[in-house]
């Protein structure tokens, strides 16, 4: 089954609703006062299946007063039926819902000449011509021009032929991508609660499937899922889609907000997109202009920021822009956009979304709108890493991945893998995946390198830098994943070594004056002669009479020729402790256990003060392992 949604479009009276009725015997004026008036105020719905292919047709008040319900319909067409009446020909809101389909880019459609029961053949003929070179130069250019009357019944079986024929030739929406359903309504069903429709435009829903209402972060529930009318567990893309709602009232959500799976996309409030005017468009746009924006549903008053240093997009331009909107949206780049003037309410532009989670720019930052051509000229992984790249030292993990593009989990490894391979970045974390862009590791990697020359230059004796003082001083407040990452690479690269907790550069070794090596082994040979019975650092230098700073630069270096180990504040000489390994493990010839009267008996009369650290260092070590009070040799 292929699902297809199409829209109606035209001025208000050329017979959108009553053609729609016509292909579906479906009344879309849902609202009493439409009945009424017998005229469309807001969307509405009907749907038609012939063969394979099921139709939801989505229905539009051609109203000029009412575009901005137009636009809430107008989002997720696949193919779009210009309404035209014969004896009217093209009118102002034709004028307008075809710029709107151009703007969103729609790809497909045909043309409705309306009322042919109501014009010769003469009139009807012009009407054609009118139309064709009304369309001229579009995507509707050589689309099928179908005279159709909605009284008669007359056409409208052609109509259905070349709707199915367009259909066959239309690639269905995206069902494998992340879900997404603009709502267009919000009502609450007595004992049921709240249900919203909407057009699925991207993804399935299931029944039970765990939602997110958007930008609000209201998380829910899909309790029940409805397509055209019937209950089904899957509704899928291009299908119109009501969705009962756990535990969220009807207040809490409207049209405009977005469906979506749960913990997958975030609301913004700034969004980088390309602009064009068109060229009816009453004056160039310059900086702050207030405009509505309309995007799937949505519909915000926002500020245009005009990038790339320019003053202004003029009529039938084009340019970069940042939009700051006064509420929330969610978007995605792709993502199409209309916008029409605060006042008079017309339709004046629209265009893409490249970044729909941008920081805030300065109005002269030229370096964005290079930024944005990048986005705008590439794939899907080349988009990526412009955007890992924007992550500077942060980096991107999947979750930001996710909100950025919008991309399903397999998209992200995909793309993720084509930047690793080429060398564009680096996987720092692997569960969850973080991405750290080369130019940021390169730019980090360099910060480090001279850190440590400098500490080398400044301090020839000292060993190198502790690993933390780098970390703060070098990556501030970068993820932990990420001064892992790099200082791993370093090391793998050969550049640094890594010693304990101390980051040195791999060529460096420190140099000893004739002085510093006679205090050296000074230092070894008191710590030698102290034997088990160890004092703190401090007293070891005191007493060997070498002072505290360079002894504890000796001190790292013996620590680097493993001549020393150090229990708690205790330092002692590794021999030592060698020899007291060697003493323990002969002891379990006599004994499978030892406890601290044997211990301090054996190592020459210990106090308390070094036995119990010692017993515990070689508890950690596995030499022993303690058991109640005994231990047993291991
Ligand atoms: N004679 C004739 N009247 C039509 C035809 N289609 C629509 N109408 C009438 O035109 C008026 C406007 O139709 P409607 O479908 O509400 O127009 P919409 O505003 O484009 O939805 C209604 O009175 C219809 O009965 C048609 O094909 N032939
Ligand atoms: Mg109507």
């Amino acid at each position: 089954m292929k699902h297809i949604i199409v829209g109606t479009a035209g001025h208000i009276d050329h017979g959108k609703t009553a053609l729609v009725k016509a292909l579906t015997g479906i009344d879309a004026d849902r609202l009493k006062e439409e009945k009424q008036r017998g005229i469309t105020i807001d969307i509405g719905f009907a749907d038609l299946a012939i063969g394979d292919y099921e139709f939801g047709f989505v229905d539009v008040p051609g109203h000029e007063r009412f575009v901005k319900n137009m636009l809430a319909g107008a989002h997720g067409l696949d193919l779009v039926m210009l309404v035209v009446a014969a004896d009217e020909s093209v009118m102002p809101q034709t004028r307008e819902h075809f710029d709107i389909c151009k703007l969103l880019h729609l790809k497909s459609g045909l043309i409705a000449l309306t009322k042919s029961d109501m014009v010769d053949s003469d009139l009807l003929e012009l009407a054609r011509s009118e139309v064709e070179e009304f369309v001229a130069g579009s995507f509707l250019a050589g689309a099928p021009v179908i005279p159709v009357s909605s009284k008669t019944g007359a056409g409208i079986h052609d109509l259905k032929t070349a709707l199915v024929e367009l259909t066959s030739r239309i690639e269905s929406k995206a069902g494998t991508a992340i879900a997404r359903l603009p709502i267009d309504r919000a009502f609450s069903i007595k004992g049921f609660g709240t249900v919203v429709t909407g057009t699925l435009v991207a993804g399935e829903i299931r029944t039970g499937d765990e939602l997110e209402v958007l930008p609000e972060a209201l998380r829910t529930r899909a309790r029940n899922v409805q397509v055209h009318g019937r209950d089904t567990d899957l509704a899928t893309a291009g299908q119109r889609t009501a969705i009962n709602l756990q535990g969220i009232n009807v207040e809490q959500v409207q049209r405009g907000s977005v469906l979506a799976p749960a913990g997958r996309l975030r609301g913004t409030s700034m969004i980088d997109v390309r602009l064009e005017l068109l060229p009816s468009a009453p004056r160039p746009l310059g900086h702050r202009a207030r405009v509505r924006l309309h995007h799937g549903t949505a519909e915000v008053m926002s500020r245009v920021i005009v990038l790339g240093g320019e003053a202004s997009i003029q009529p039938g331009g084009a340019g970069l822009a940042q939009l700051r909107l006064e509420e929330p949206i969610t978007a995605i780049p792709g993502d199409r956009f209309i916008i029409r003037s605060y006042s008079p309410q017309v339709t004046i532009g629209g265009g893409v979304v490249l970044d729909g989670l941008a920081p805030k720019h300065r109005i002269r930052d030229v370096a964005v709108a290079i930024t944005l051509k990048n986005i705008e000229a590439a794939d899907a992984a080349a988009q990526l890493h412009v955007f890992v790249g924007l992550s500077g030292a942060h980096g991107l993990s999947a979750k930001e991945i996710a909100e950025r593009t919008g991309a399903t989990d397999l998209e992200i490894a995909q793309r993720a893998n084509t930047l690793i391979a080429s060398g564009k970045a680096l996987q720092t974390g692997t569960n969850p995946l973080l991405l750290l862009s080369a130019d940021a590791y390169q730019k980090l990697a360099a910060s480090v390198i001279e850190m440590l020359e400098n500490h080398h230059k400044r301090e020839p004796l000292s060993l190198g830098l502790a690993r933390e003082e780098v970390r703060v001083r070098v990556f501030g407040h970068a993820r932990p994943e990420v001064f892992r990452a790099v200082i791993s690479r370093l090391q793998e690269e050969g550049r640094i070594a890594a010693e304990r907790d101390i980051l040195r550069l791999w060529s460096h070794r420190p140099e000893l004056s004739d002085s510093d090596a006679v205090s050296k082994a000074k230092l070894e040979n008191a710590l030698k002669a102290a034997g088990l019975q160890a004092g703190t650092l401090e007293e070891s230098a005191g007493g060997a009479g070498i002072p505290l700073p360079l002894a504890r630069k000796l001190y790292d270096l013996l620590l680097i020729e493993k001549k020393v180990v150090r229990i708690g504040d205790m330092v002692f000489h590794a021999d030592s402790i060698e020899d007291l390994k060697a003493k323990v493990r002969a002891q379990k010839s006599k004994a499978a256990k030892i406890d601290v009267a044997v211990f301090k008996e054996i190592t020459g009369g210990l106090t308390r003060k070094h036995a119990i650290p010692l017993l515990e260092y070689l508890d950690r070590e596995r030499i022993t392992r303690r058991i109640g009070n005994e231990r047993e040799i291991l």
